[in-house]
């Protein structure tokens, strides 16, 4: 295994770019491998013995191979344990960002999934695809903006940084390709303009990666 830590991910990966911001707020350096989600590459015999769910990210750090955005943010935190902490430290908060953070990972990303999409398009159709799209992830964020009413600061919970706002960012991009409306998710849209203020949030942004097609590159 390399001695730098190498993330295989690949720019729109929403799961991937919360594990990029992770590293970039800890100052770790890692080499970008990419795996391009459009030509199929996660599906290929070589990715798939890394790991057989056919998914990124993946990260390889300390000679361990790890799977699953978020325990990988929290293993980076945890052993990594300098300014900024991902997780907080109080129980409640910790409990509160976490849950903000599962709304995200497990209750909306999985509809949005290419894989899904894919099979979707194919047996319903582009059009009922793109409503079934635009029920789920309104209901999704429907529940973070109500988690956020009550737990927000300048950030999602209170005003230090924290994996729901990891999270956050990648969602809200996605909700943009999607055209999904935010119009009614104010503390949403407030906090993200925060967090993409900040310089690990806007050097992990999808436009700002090695494999970011042309017509999507940004400085
Ligand atoms: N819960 C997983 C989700 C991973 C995941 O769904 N990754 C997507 C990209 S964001 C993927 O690799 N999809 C491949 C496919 O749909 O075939 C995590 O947080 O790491």
């Amino acid at each position: 295994m390399a001695s730098q830590p190498v993330l295989w991910n690949f720019f729109r990966s929403s799961a991937s770019w919360r594990v990029r911001i992770a590293l970039a707020l800890k100052g770790i350096d890692y080499e970008y491998r990419a795996v391009n989600l459009y030509t199929d590459e996660q599906l290929s015999e070589d990715f798939t013995k890394l790991n057989t769910k056919q998914e990124i990210p993946i990260l390889e750090i300390d000679g361990i191979r790890l799977t699953q955005s978020l325990p990988i943010i929290e293993y980076i935190d945890e052993t990594r344990p300098h300014e900024p902490r991902i997780l907080p430290q109080d129980p409640a908060k910790r409990c509160k960002a976490r849950a903000i953070a599962e709304i995200i990972n497990s209750g909306i990303q999985p509809y949005q999934n290419t894989n899904v999409l894919k099979r979707l398009v194919s047996e319903i159709g582009e059009e009922k695809k793109n409503e079934w799209l635009q029920h789920y992830l309104t209901k999704g964020f429907r529940a973070i903006e109500a988690a956020l009413a009550e737990s927000s600061g300048t950030y999602c919970v209170g005003d230090e940084l924290t994996i729901a706002d990891l999270c956050l960012v990648p969602q809200v991009y996605s909700a943009h390709r999607f055209n999904v409306s935010l119009k009614d998710f104010p503390n949403v849209l407030r906090i993200n303009a925060e967090l993409e203020k900040l310089p690990a949030f806007h050097k992990s942004h999808a436009h700002r990666q090695i494999d970011t097609f042309a017509e999507y590159r940004e400085n």
